[in-house]
C-alpha cells in the first residue's frame, strides 16, 4: 500500500504545496559544462546572470565551479575556491537571494559556508573525504544526490537490480549516516541525480515512478534541465532542449519536487504558474 505522503503526491498537488516549489537557478562557473560551458565564467557576466534570474523569480542560485558532465577534467581545490567563493561573497552581498554551492569537496563546502551559503549541493552526497564533518560543524542544508560510479565513467555501463529501490536503497543510507555523523535529517534534500550513471530508459522511469521518493518523507530536488536525457528522446542538440525540459520539469513537480534546478528560469517559472492556476480549482 503507497503511503500518505506518496498519495498526496500523484498529480493532485494542492495551490498551497505548489506554491512552495522552489526554482534553482543554473550559475555554471566552468570552462566545460555541458549545456553552458564558459558562457558565465566572467564575473560580471556571472553577476547580470544572477540579477535577470533574480528578476526572472529565481528561489535559489546554484553556483558550481568544476562540471560534472561525463568526461569532464578534475579540478583543484584552490582553482575551484578560486571560481566560486568570490562569487558567493558578491552575490550574498549584493542580492537577498539564496545560494546553493554545488562541490563535492569539503574544503570549498567550508568555504563557502563561512561566506554564507544556504545549501550544499553534493552530486557525490557528502562520500567524499571530510565532507560530512565539514557540513555537521554548520547548520546548512544539504542536497544529497544519487549517482552510480564517477562522473568520469558513470555513463560506460549503468545496471540495476530496480533502479527505484536501488536509490531509494542509497538514500536510506547516506540518510543514516549523516545523522550518526551528526546531521540531522531536517537539513537534507534527495536527489535521484538523472544522467548519472543512468541510461535513458533507467532515467524515464525515475521519472515516471518519481513519487516513489516521497516515502523518506524528505524534500525532493528534480535536475532534469537540458540534459541528454531530453536531448536524445527527441533527437535536440542542447540549445533546443527547452520544451522538453519544462515538461519533465513539470512531471516532477506533479509527482512532489519541490525544488526544480534549471537553466530557463524564467520559462520555468511560467510553467509553474500554469500549474498552480489550475491547481486552485482542484477539490
Ligand atoms: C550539479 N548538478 C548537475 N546535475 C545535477 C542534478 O541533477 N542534481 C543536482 N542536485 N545537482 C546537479
Amino acid at each position: 500500500m503507497m503511503s500518505n505522503t506518496t498519495q498526496k503526491n500523484l498529480n493532485n498537488l494542492s495551490s498551497s504545496q505548489l506554491n512552495q516549489v522552489q526554482v534553482m537557478g543554473i550559475l555554471n562557473v566552468t570552462p566545460d559544462s555541458f549545456s553552458d560551458g564558459g558562457q558565465f565564467i566572467c564575473f560580471n557576466n556571472a553577476l547580470k546572470q544572477v540579477e535577470q534570474m533574480i528578476s526572472n523569480g529565481v528561489d535559489i542560485i546554484d553556483i558550481g565551479g568544476e562540471s560534472t558532465r561525463p568526461g569532464a577534467v578534475d579540478v583543484s581545490v584552490q582553482d575551484e575556491i578560486t571560481r566560486v567563493i568570490p562569487l558567493l561573497k558578491a552575490i550574498k552581498s549584493r542580492f537577498d537571494i539564496n545560494v546553493s554551492m554545488d562541490t563535492s569537496k569539503a574544503e570549498v563546502m567550508g568555504e563557502a559556508i563561512t561566506f554564507g551559503a544556504d545549501i550544499i549541493n553534493d552530486v557525490r552526497a557528502l562520500q567524499n573525504k571530510g565532507c560530512l564533518e565539514v557540513v555537521a560543524q554548520s547548520d546548512i542544508a544539504v542536497c544529497l544526490m544519487h549517482m552510480q560510479g564517477m562522473p568520469r565513467s558513470m555513463q560506460e555501463n549503468p545496471e540495476y537490480n530496480d533502479i527505484i529501490d536501488d536509490i531509494l536503497e542509497f538514500f536510506r543510507q547516506r540518510i543514516d549516516c549523516c545523522e550518526q555523523n551528526g546531521i540531522n535529517k531536517e537539513r537534507l534534500v534527495l536527489d535521484p541525480g538523472f544522467g548519472f550513471g543512468k541510461t535513458l530508459e533507467h532515467n524515464y522511469e525515475v521519472l515516471a515512478k518519481f513519487s516513489q521518493f516521497n516515502a523518506l518523507g524528505l524534500p525532493l530536488l528534480a535536475g532534469i534541465s537540458r540534459k541528454s536525457m531530453i536531448g536524445n528522446l527527441l533527437n535536440r542538440d542542447v540549445k533546443e532542449r527547452l520544451a522538453g525540459s519544462l515538461a519533465a520539469a513539470i512531471v516532477a513537480v506533479q509527482q512532489g519536487a519541490n525544488i526544480i534546478r534549471v537553466h530557463d528560469v524564467q520559462e520555468s517559472v511560467d510553467a509553474l504558474n500554469i500549474l498552480k492556476a489550475v491547481a486552485q480549482y482542484k477539490i
